[in-house]
């Protein structure tokens, strides 16, 4: 059967070049998968998994904009429709200058998994842009998101594609898009989540991400009898997942010792507080300024610039208990994870979507760490969004406690997803396995049930 995979590779390489973190996600997933195709040759004839890599559209087009300056700029703008078997797309719109088709074709993917494992009915998607929205002006930002918008509307619905936010879309640019698709529909409908409050949009929301990358924690800790009382924590980013992280970690008795942005990080052996955590929030969600900052208001705390061409990032090799990556792909390779191993990590709960690469994986299952990939661990977003649209449909709200029961339980259920999924294909503990297996079959059962479309 690895020769399937082997195969497989071969095609999915062949067919979709230049698309290394594309070829990553799909060989995590193939090589877990090899366990259920094996039971179920119905899949295999029905050649599901070969109809979930091929995106159901692709959405392509200009985004051109005028600067504060007067002059014309052009960026490039995509929607990965990806997979609909189970609900309408759903899934995060990243504006980053590192954004391209690869990258969201692998983001879209992991989210056709993630949404099938929340239990709520979400199909995959994913888009955004190479605009990069630091150091634009607001009304910089708002003309970008409404050429973005103008495009995207046509192909979008509360009823077919819902997109929200990711890295560089937060509060802000959902406003401008919202704003710009109800002008031009004429139509006030739940077709973006992360609204704001006023408009449509769910408590609990902005949080959702980073609570429930810790739930998840909590919940691989209570496998052991343990809890996150005085546990010493790794975060990366600073940014709106790493933030809330950092917050309920708080909440459960823990201690956040680092955060970073793409320029460096900083290491508060003290542990970061609320106030210091409010002096992030507003640094980086008003100011929009550089973690650096942190250093130079706590005189305590030791910031490191990162060095791109260094083989490790140092932000990872400090002792510690668990770690939550929440800034990007990739941010841990394989000697990041050993570092955090031998610095005596054993619960890794990803926030950010695939930041392990594939020797990191490895790493982590083979010293039975309690390791959480990032379509388990941070499906607690997209699962707000779900509750959101639900909220939206019966043009109702719930309370921020009834949202973030509904979080925990459902952050709880894809962690028993997990396990009994992981035990049942014969690896016990390998939430992997777990994760890309439970998700799948949902899915690849709703695809077998409507027909070769
Ligand atoms: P934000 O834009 O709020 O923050 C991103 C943070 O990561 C910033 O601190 C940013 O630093 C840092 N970062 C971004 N790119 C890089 C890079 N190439 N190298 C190092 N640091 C980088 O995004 P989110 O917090 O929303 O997203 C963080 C991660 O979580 C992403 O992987 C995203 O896909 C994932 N995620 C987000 C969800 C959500 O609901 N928002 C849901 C599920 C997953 P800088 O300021 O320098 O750019
Ligand atoms: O990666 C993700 O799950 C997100 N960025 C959130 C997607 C969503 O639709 O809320």
């Amino acid at each position: 059967m690895s020769e399937y995979v082997k195969n497989l590779m071969v095609d999915v390489k062949a067919k979709n070049p230049a698309e290394p973190e594309f070829h990553q996600a799909v060989q995590e997933v193939a090589d877990s998968l090899v366990l259920v195709l094996e039971k179920h040759p119905e899949y295999r004839s029905a050649k599901v998994l070969e109809r979930i890599i091929e995106p159901e559209r692709v959405i392509m087009f200009r985004v051109p904009w005028v600067d504060d300056q007067g002059e014309v700029q052009i960026n490039r703008g995509f929607r990965i429709e990806m997979n609909s078997a189970i609900g309408p797309y759903k899934g995060g719109l990243r504006f980053h200058p590192s954004v391209n088709l690869g990258i969201l074709k692998f983001l879209a993917f992991e989210q056709v998994f993630k949404n099938s494992l929340t239990t709520l009915p979400m199909g995959g998607g994913k888009g955004g842009s190479d605009f990069d929205p630091k150091g634009k002006s607001d009304a910089e930002v708002m003309r970008f998101c409404q050429s973005f918008m103008t495009e995207l509307q046509r192909h979008i619905g509360p009823n077919t594609d819902v997109p929200a936010g990711d890295i560089g879309v937060g509060g802000r640019e959902i406003g401008f898009m919202f704003g710009q698709y109800k002008k031009i529909k004429n139509e006030f409908t739940g077709v973006l989540t992360g609204k704001g409050r006023n408009w449509g949009g769910s408590l609990i929301r902005p949080e959702a991400t980073g609570y429930g990358a810790v739930y998840f924690a909590k919940e691989m800790l209570t496998t052991r009898n343990e809890t996150l009382e005085g546990k010493v924590c790794l975060v990366s980013g600073s940014g709106n997942v790493a933030q809330f992280t950092t917050e309920k970690v708080l909440d459960l008795g823990g201690k956040v010792v680092t955060l970073s942005d793409s320029q460096g990080y900083i290491y508060d052996e003290e542990g970061i507080d609320r106030e210091k955590l409010a002096y992030v929030m507003d640094l980086k969600n008003v100011r929009r300024g550089r973690i650096k900052e942190y250093a130079e208001k706590y005189p305590n705390a030791v910031y490191t610039a990162l060095d791109r061409n260094a083989d490790h990032n140092p932000l990872w090799n400090h002792k510690a208990d668990c770690a939550f990556p929440s800034a990007t792909q990739n941010e841990i390779n394989g000697k990041d994870a050993q570092n955090l191993v031998n610095n005596g990590v054993y619960v890794i709960s990803e926030g950010a979507n695939m930041p392990s690469d594939l020797d990191a994986v490895n790493i982590f299952i083979e010293n039975k760490t309690l390791y959480g990939p990032g379509k388990a661990a941070n499906a607690g977003g997209v699962a707000v969004s779900g509750l959101e649209m639900a909220q939206n449909s019966m043009r109702y709200s719930w309370t921020r406690e009834e949202v973030d029961n509904r979080l925990a339980m459902i952050m709880k259920s894809i962690h028993e997803t997990c396990v009994t999924t992981a035990e049942k294909y014969g690896t016990p503990g390998n939430y992997v396995n777990g994760a890309n297996i439970g998700g799948f079959v949902k899915v690849a059962d709703a695809m077998l049930d409507l027909g070769i479309v």
